[in-house]
C-alpha cells in the first residue's frame, strides 16, 4: 500500500520551501520585510521608554499604599504561588470593586507550582479541585479520581494571566514583606492593618547595610499564603509568634496526602485579626501534613481565603 502522504502547506510539490505569503497587516508581514527590505521599528528615545515604566509604577504604589478611600477596599496577598494566585483570581473575578494587591519576593512569581514532584513537570490535582482548571481553561489528562496537567507551568502561567489581566489586580514581584502593621483598636485588640514591604534584594541585604528602611500598605485584611519554606517561606506564621500574636509554630508534619489537602482546606482561615492564612504556610502555623506533589488543596485554599477574606471585609 502506497505511504499517505502528509501535505506540508510550506512546501512547494517538488519540496521546496514556500516564500512567507504576508498579509498586510500582519507581524508576519513585517518580518518578511527582511527578506525583502529592512525591517523597521517605530522611533522612540531612551527618556520615553523610562518614564512609561516608572509613571505607570509608582502612580499604582502611591493608589495602592492606603485603603482608606471609599469604597474600593483592597486586599493584600502575600505570596503568589498556588495558593495565592488562586484567592487573586477569585478575588478579582467575583469583586470587580476590590484594589487587590499581591506582593511577591520572588522576581518569577509561581512560587512552587512550575514543576510537579522532584522537578518532574506533570501536576497532579486531584478532584474537585479539577473544576478550577475548567474555569480557567487549563487541558488536563482525566484519571478518574484526580487529573494531570501536562506541565505545572501550563497550569501556573494560565493562571498568572488571567489574574494579571483583570484590571482590579495589582502585582508587585520582587518585593518582599518583611513585616505587618499591627494595629491596636479602641478594645486594646491588636489587629493586622497591612504590611511593610521592601524590595526583596533589600530584605536580603539588611546585614550589608545599614538603616534601609521599609515602605507601608494599609489595608483592613491581608491574606498570607507564603509557603513553608524558602528564603521567606512562612512568613507571617513566624511573624505573629515573634509579635506575641501565636504562642509557638506548629511546624509542618510529615507527608500525607489524604490528610493534609482536607486539613489545610478546612483550617484556612483567619487566624489573627484581619490576617487570613491559606495554602502550605497554613500546615506550619497550625502543624498540619504536607501533601507532597499534588496541588488541588492549595487551590481550594486559596479560593477559601479570598471568601475568608471577603466575610471579614464586609463584617
Ligand atoms: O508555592 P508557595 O511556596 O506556597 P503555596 O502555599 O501557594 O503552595 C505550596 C505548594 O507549592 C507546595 O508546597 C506543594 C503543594 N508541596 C507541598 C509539600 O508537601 O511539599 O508560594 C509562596 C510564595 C512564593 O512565591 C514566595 O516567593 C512568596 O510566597 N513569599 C513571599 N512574598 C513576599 N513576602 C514574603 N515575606 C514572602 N515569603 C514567601
Amino acid at each position: 500500500m502506497a505511504p499517505v502522504q502528509t501535505l506540508d502547506s510550506s512546501k512547494t510539490e517538488n519540496g521546496a520551501t514556500k516564500p512567507l505569503k504576508p498579509s498586510n497587516d500582519s507581524a508576519t508581514h513585517d518580518v518578511a520585510e527582511n527578506y525583502e527590505g529592512q525591517y523597521r521599528f517605530a522611533p522612540i528615545e531612551e527618556a520615553q521608554v523610562s518614564r512609561a515604566m516608572i509613571k505607570r509604577y509608582f502612580e499604582s504604589m502611591y493608589e495602592r499604599a492606603i485603603s482608606g478611600d471609599f469604597p474600593a477596599h483592597q486586599i493584600v496577598i502575600v505570596g503568589a504561588g498556588s495558593a495565592g494566585l488562586s484567592c487573586a483570581y477569585q478575588l478579582g473575578s467575583t469583586r470587580p470593586d476590590l484594589k487587590i494587591t499581591i506582593i511577591e519576593a520572588n522576581v518569577a512569581p509561581g512560587g512552587g507550582a512550575w514543576l510537579g514532584g522532584q522537578l518532574m513537570t506533570p501536576m497532579i490535582i486531584r478532584k474537585p479541585a479539577n473544576r478550577f482548571l475548567q474555569e480557567i481553561g487549563v487541558p488536563y489528562e482525566d484519571e478518574g479520581a484526580y487529573v494531570v496537567v501536562k506541565h505545572a507551568a501550563l497550569f501556573t502561567s494560565t493562571l498568572l494571566s488571567r489574574v494579571l489581566a483583570m484590571p482590579n489586580v495589582v502585582m508587585m514581584n520582587a518585593t518582599a514583606v518583611e513585616d505587618l502593621i499591627i494595629h491596636e483598636d479602641h478594645t486594646g485588640q491588636q489587629r493586622v492593618a497591612g504590611v511593610v514591604t521592601n524590595w526583596t534584594l533589600v530584605a536580603l541585604n539588611h546585614d550589608t547595610q545599614s538603616c534601609m528602611d521599609p515602605n507601608t500598605i494599609t489595608c483592613p485584611v491581608v491574606v498570607s499564603a507564603t509557603g513553608h519554606d524558602g528564603p521567606m517561606g512562612a512568613f507571617s506564621a513566624k511573624r505573629l509568634v515573634s509579635a506575641g500574636l501565636l504562642k509557638e509554630l506548629g511546624n509542618m508534619r510529615g507527608l500525607d496526602m489524604n490528610r493534609s489537602e482536607p486539613a489545610i482546606v478546612n483550617n484556612t482561615r483567619e487566624v489573627a485579626p484581619g490576617l487570613i492564612m491559606a495554602g502550605m504556610e497554613l500546615s506550619e502555623h497550625d502543624g498540619k501534613n504536607r501533601m507532597g506533589p499534588t496541588f488541588g488543596g492549595m487551590i481550594a485554599s486559596g479560593i477559601k481565603a479570598a471568601h475568608e477574606a471577603l466575610r471579614v471585609l464586609d463584617s
